[in-house]
């Protein structure tokens, strides 16, 4: 029998802790009722000490040095650790880009007029992108330009090349660091082969030496796939503009059609919201008794569809059961990520139809609609019109919506953002020169049932934007600062005097949506511009990250290439790495001498928020700028709170 938490405990969201609460009563099983149930979790993997690389094992390093010492094959903490770390690190980078290669490949084909429901939304995007990768415009039509660009492109999957191409948007200092450490990525395909190589048994066993590779994994990820989704999506589905939307389980309608788009890839997504606006299928939702069809987004998808769209946001991670659980989804249509294959047993207490569509990605239970990008209206038609007919089942007294939507602005692209500062960085530059924004601070990430969900986010970012630090937020946190109401413009109020007036006058809020989890690499091109502009290395802005509640292998290969862009960032959750010193030692400081940055692991967003101000400020001082003094910064209610 295990214990059941306070809901106070499980989620700061009155939505979230309404359903949970529904869960209980009607004896649904959720994420942390499973999470309850594998308590106490293992302290060897827990730790990063066993191993199951080969058949001599699995293999068990003993923490207190009694056991064992080495696995069967002889390899010793150091070696597991760093080799099971840098298994995740590819993991995760390997899912960014098979995502950017899925989006390449329509794109690819949609260049070809092999698609249905794609077009090359943004002409000016990609004239740039082809200018960047020296092919040739002289009014070709966007057809062949944009051919050439995905063969450009496609090359940095394989492993011609000696760099993939948007490494050259890193500041020169940047890329010959790179060089210089053995860490440049070749290629995307390349580094995650090579890594699964390394750290086959009886490879690489130098700590150090695998997790530089994993370092390099992850920049293939960030400044590769992950660029390559986000630039070709803008092309194909349209640049982020800032727009106004909603979020929270209140954006599901009572009297509407409700269908869930969930996963990652805006392929499928897009040709629903074209298929969701068709007069004969509103006229068949409306025979049926609705008022219309209501998309709402869940996690990244849902990003992708909030920043280009303004559709409402039902929630992140963690919400993605208790959708199901308000009676009123009709359907929740899944592409890839992050899904879990409880949704399957959820959905089964209620009518609605589960629908997964990545041949890749299939969930016993659920019914498969296979998404072929080549007839991608035709499809978007089928799923949609299986959502209408899910409605006819629903019981309205089954029905309860929790709360109403709060408001959130999105779409914060890099050319947005530089846009409402007249097309330079200098305006933020300025501003971050004479102190009225301290620095920026990416938070970023997940959910995770072991963190209250979104505590970690809202806190985190609330002590930062009342410090002035500027917040950029992608993936789950956006959701997270979204409801908690620090994205609109009137969130300005919620920031210190500084940011806040710099907000007022741009009517922009004090934390920036840029959008999904690949659009990470968003965060990177403002990065390199900001460093460009000062002719400094990014390493020396005043920047860091933070991924307070991360869950995913896609999160730590994230965290692994912001931090080898020169960029210090603070976990929230602790990684699995604390049974190797060295390892430890390795991430959480001596990175600073090999890229300029490194780790830290704190749980606490209060003394993350610290940690980060320190840093921020020590980053101003080494720039000549006014700064305040670290070690005056202190975790609200500390006996010497300075200020
Ligand atoms: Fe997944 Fe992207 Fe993490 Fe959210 S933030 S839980 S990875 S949906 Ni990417
Ligand atoms: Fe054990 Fe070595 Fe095999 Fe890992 S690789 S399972 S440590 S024998």
């Amino acid at each position: 029998m295990t214990v059941r938490r306070d809901l106070h405990q499980l989620s700061i969201h009155a939505d979230a802790r309404a359903m949970i609460e529904r869960a209980r009563e009607e004896g649904i099983e959720t994420v942390w009722d499973r999470l309850a149930a594998q308590e106490p979790q293992c302290g060897y993997c827990s730790l990063g000490l066993s191993c199951r690389n080969c058949s001599m094992g699995p293999c068990r390093i003993d923490p207190f040095g009694e056991g064992p010492q080495k696995g069967v094959c002889g390899a010793d903490a150091d070696t597991i650790v760093a080799r099971n770390l840098d298994r995740t690190i590819a993991a995760g980078a390997s899912a960014h880009s098979d995502h950017g290669r899925d989006i390449l490949e329509v794109f690819a084909w949609t260049a070809e007029g092999k698609t249905t429901g794609y077009e090359l939304r943004d002409p000016d995007k990609l004239h740039a992108l082809a200018t960047e990768h020296d092919i040739a415009l002289d009014g070709r039509p966007d057809k062949d330009i944009a051919r050439d660009l995905a063969s450009a492109l496609m090359e940095d999957f394989g492993s011609r090349k000696d760099h993939v191409s948007f490494a050259e948007r890193a500041p020169e200092k940047r890329a010959a660091l790179w060089k210089k450490v053995g860490i440049m990525p070749r290629g995307i395909d390349r580094e995650n082969v090579e890594m699964l190589h390394r750290t086959h048994m009886g490879v690489d066993n130098d700590y150090v030496n695998i997790l530089l590779h994993g370092l390099r994994t992850s920049l293939s990820d960030g400044w590769g796939g992950s660029m390559i989704a986000t630039e070709l999506s803008d092309v194909m589905f349209g640049t982020p503009k800032p727009n106004m939307s909603q979020v929270n389980l209140g954006v599901l309608k009572k009297e509407s059609v409700n269908i869930a788009l969930h996963g990652h890839n805006p392929l499928l997504s897009d040709v629903i919201v074209q298929a969701a606006e068709d007069p004969e299928l509103v006229a068949l939702a409306k025979q049926k008794g609705a008022d219309g069809i209501n998309l709402v987004g869940l996690c990244c998808t849902g990003n992708e569809l909030q920043m280009r769209k303004g559709i409402p946001m039902a929630g992140n991670h963690l919400m993605q059961e208790l959708v199901l659980i308000t009676g009123a989804l009709d359907a929740m249509v899944v592409d890839y990520q992050c899904i879990m294959p409880a949704i399957v047993d959820v959905a089964k207490c209620f009518h609605t139809v589960v629908i997964s569509t990545a041949d890749k990605a299939k969930f016993p239970g659920a019914s498969h609609i296979s998404f072929d990008p080549r007839r991608g209206i035709e499809i978007g038609k089928e799923i949609v019109r299986k959502g209408i007919e899910a409605y006819e089942n629903r019981n309205p007294d089954r029905v309860r919506i929790p709360g109403e939507p709060v408001k959130m602005m999105a779409g914060f692209s890099v050319e947005a953002i530089l846009g409402a500062l007249g097309g330079t960085p200098a305006p933020l530059v300025d501003a971050i020169a004479k102190g009225s924004i301290r620095g920026a601070v990416a938070v970023v990430g997940c959910n995770n049932p072991k963190v209250p969900q979104d505590y970690g986010h809202v806190t985190l970012t609330q002590r930062l934007i009342e410090n002035d630090i500027l917040v950029l937020v992608t993936g789950c946190a956006a959701v997270a600062n979204g409801k908690a109401g620090q994205m609109v413009p009137e969130g300005a109020k919620l920031a210190g005097q500084g940011l806040g007036a710099v907000c007022q006058a741009l009517s922009i809020p004090p934390v920036l949506h840029m959008g999904s989890c690949v659009d990470n690499a968003r965060i990177l091109v403002l990065a390199a511009a900001l460093a460009k502009h000062l002719g400094v290395d990014i390493d020396q802005l005043p920047l860091a990250g933070a991924a307070p509640e991360w869950y995913s292998e896609k999160a730590v290969s994230i965290g692994a290439y912001v931090v080898a862009s020169g960029i210090y960032t603070v976990l929230g959750v602790q990684p699995p790495i604390f049974g190797s010193k060295n390892v430890v030692g390795l991430l959480a400081g001596g990175l600073d001498d090999v890229v300029g940055a490194s780790f830290a692991v704190e749980p606490d967003p209060e003394k993350a928020a610290v940690l980060i101000r320190r840093h921020i400020e020590e980053k101003r001082k080494a720039l000549g700028l006014p700064f305040i003094e670290p070690s005056s910064i202190h975790p609200p209610g500390h006996a010497q709170a300075a200020e």
